[in-house]
């Protein structure tokens, strides 16, 4: 572990029991893979085809978290799941079945389809987005207080859109959320908007935060899990795609986003943090795939444990140290 800047994690807390594993002797890596990955196989449960790109959360004194699930009718849905330790998962084998927030929802509120899920503890709940089926791929916004009833509100914006992730506090009195516009296939651009919303229902003063450059981050890149706010800024873990010969491939990065005007890019790494490289990343349903949704920080050790999906099947972990990322931003960002 590198010297401490000065930096500390805003709003953070302490999580002792965070899922962890020391860094291995030979590894000189920014972030390390759990030597148990993938945490949950593909068939965990009957109805599954593949459990991936997921958001947990600390809950109870254990974990619980909204887990992508793809069924055997390749069916995209979201299933609950609860763990001890945020290692060993139990997952409802039936699927969210979202209660309308309100009258007015019950005309958006028919399933098609739900993936790629973030959660976040946010003032009185705890807040899910997803990507929505809704005449094409949009922003799903739901909240739950206890994972078992789930209220689906108003999507946040029109089709098409993807990697709709909030801000985990109001900023400047308003709920602030990072999307990527796409489009209704498997879209060849993509950067990253943030909007802002009185009310959690009508989203506007859109704002451009940064698109794509080269290399890793060239064709498309979309925020991963809930920014963390730290004395250096909001760090944002975001994926980046990469046209190959044989196809796209994802890998994820980090950017540092002005406290207070988060659209305002201050460092962002040129190179990755993580690159499909692990079996488990490089075979599966869509190979050389490492799609982050959700981050554990213990503001006490400054420990971060990312749940990212690997090659469209499973669900792994990484780990690393909030302030060594930071370092490894500043000293490696595009000029
Ligand atoms: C994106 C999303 C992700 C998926 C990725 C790679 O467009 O659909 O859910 O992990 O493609 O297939």
């Amino acid at each position: 572990m590198t010297q401490k800047t000065s930096l500390s994690i805003i709003n953070g807390t302490s999580l002792p029991n965070i899922p962890w594993e020391e860094r291995p002797h030979i590894s000189g890596a920014v972030m390390w893979r759990s030597q148990r990955n993938p945490i949950i196989p593909q068939d965990l449960i009957p109805s599954s085809n593949s459990i991936f790109n997921s958001a947990v959360v600390p809950y109870q004194g254990g974990y619980t978290g909204v887990f992508r699930c793809d069924n055997k009718s390749r069916v995209m849905q979201l299933h609950t799941g609860k763990s001890p330790d945020g290692f060993k998962w139990t997952i409802e084998n039936e699927r969210i079945h979202w209660q309308p927030a309100n009258q007015k929802i019950t005309e958006i509120n028919a399933f098609q389809y739900s993936y790629d899920p973030r959660v976040v503890w946010l003032e009185d709940r705890y807040y899910v987005t997803w990507c929505n089926g809704y005449h094409g791929p949009t922003i799903g916004v739901g909240y739950t207080h206890d994972f078992e009833t789930y209220y689906q509100m108003e999507n946040a914006f029109l089709p098409f859109n993807r990697n709709g992730v909030l801000f985990p506090r109001k900023i400047k009195e308003k709920y602030a959320i990072l999307s990527r516009p796409s489009d209704n296939g498997h879209t060849p651009f993509g950067d990253i908007y943030y909007s802002e919303s009185p009310d959690m229902l009508h989203w506007g003063c859109h704002r451009f935060v940064m698109g794509t450059t080269s290399g890793w981050q060239a064709t498309k890149v979309g925020a991963g899990p809930i920014p963390i706010e730290t004395s250096e800024g909001w760090l944002l873990i975001y994926h980046g795609v990469l046209t190959s010969c044989n196809g796209f491939v994802y890998s994820f990065g980090a950017a540092l986003l002005d406290l207070d005007e988060p659209w305002k890019v201050i460092y962002r790494g040129e190179p990755y943090l993580m690159a499909p490289q692990a079996p488990y990343e490089r075979t599966g349903d869509v190979p050389n795939v490492i799609f982050p949704c959700a981050a554990l920080v213990d503001s006490e050790t400054d420990r971060i444990t990312v749940y990212y999906g690997g090659a469209d099947t499973v669900v792994c972990l990484a780990f690393g140290y909030v302030h060594e990322i930071i370092d490894f931003v500043k000293s490696n960002a595009i000029k």
